[in-house]
């Protein structure tokens, strides 16, 4: 049976409903960030772009880093976004567009994040980069599939009795890195851990402007957090949902952090900017090594 057009909108042109491409538009190593305007801070180091189109928040760039063909997409802010942006990614490899049929072979592409985060711990300073070995779900987006294969039910019972976990807010679920990209993008000088993905940037971060949070100890649960040696070290809002639905759709996907905030100790990067183009030019390179 194919899909049907309302679950698989296409556009008059054939391109995918919100992202606004086709096949032949994307290369399988997809590079996504946050903001629409560090797309052409990505591919400024580009040898040449072939493609580029906008949808709302959506913006692509396709074109070749020394050699290497690379995709790099902004998926705007949160997990509902990546929904959208993962799900259309996913089809533009693994459906058949004509048809609306799900292809017999199935393409794997890695997904690289260059995403920008505030850390929980003391000891990991603004202005640093870190790598994502699990990812921590708060905002609930996941529970909308089937995610028994893909959690780590002991780390997610630890971190619901050490932080008193609220039974409203929505099921944590933790998720594992590609093992194969951590260990492609790792570095004596990134620190690694655990990062959380919030559903939002005030409140459900402990961010209290003029409305009282659930719970206001949150945040320093989150930073005493300790499971086998494994720490809570960040958050921010995209790579729970980049790391579940890359694993449940059979793609590698590794999240790395500009870490422009420090949440222990309130601190701000006096340079957010220098520290997400390093993280770029550190990102490319170990693309191509
Ligand atoms: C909030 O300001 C946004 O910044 C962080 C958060 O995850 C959220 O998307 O990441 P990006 O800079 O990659 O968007």
């Amino acid at each position: 049976m194919p899909i049907k057009e309302s679950e698989l909108i296409l556009n008059p042109d054939g391109s995918i409903y919100h992202l606004n491409l086709k096949p032949e538009h994307v290369a399988s190593t997809v590079i996504f960030v946050g903001d629409q305007d560090r797309v052409s801070k990505v591919t400024k180091h580009f040898d040449s772009i072939e493609f580029e189109t906008q949808k709302r928040e959506f913006k692509t760039q396709t074109g070749i880093y020394k050699g290497k063909r690379i995709t790099v997409i902004s998926t705007g802010i949160g997990a509902d976004n990546i929904d959208i942006v993962l799900n259309e990614l996913d089809a533009l490899f693994n459906i058949d567009l004509f048809t609306k049929q799900p292809k017999e072979k199935l393409t794997s592409i890695d997904i690289i994040r260059i995403g920008t985060s505030g850390s929980l711990q003391k000891n990991i300073p603004v202005n640093s980069f870190l790598l994502s070995t699990y990812s921590l779900d708060l905002n609930g987006m996941l529970q909308a599939y089937n995610t028994d294969l893909i959690n780590t039910s002991n780390l997610e019972k630890a971190f619901i009795e050490q932080t008193n976990w609220h039974p409203n807010k929505a099921n944590p679920i933790i998720i594992k890195s590609s093992k194969f990209l951590e260990r492609k993008f790792k570095d004596k000088t990134i620190y690694k851990g655990l990062t959380a993905t919030a559903g939002g940037f005030y409140g459900p971060q402990g961010r209290i402007l003029r409305l009282p949070i659930q719970d206001p100890y949150l945040n320093s649960k989150m930073d005493a957090f300790n499971f086998n040696g494994i720490r809570i070290t960040n958050l921010e809002m995209e790579t729970s949902a980049i790391y579940g639905l890359a694993k449940l759709l059979g793609h590698r996907a590794i999240s790395l952090n500009a870490i422009i905030a420090n949440r222990a100790s309130g601190t701000f990067s006096c340079n957010p900017s220098k520290v997400i183009e390093d993280l770029i030019i550190y990102t490319l390179n170990k693309i191509v090594e």
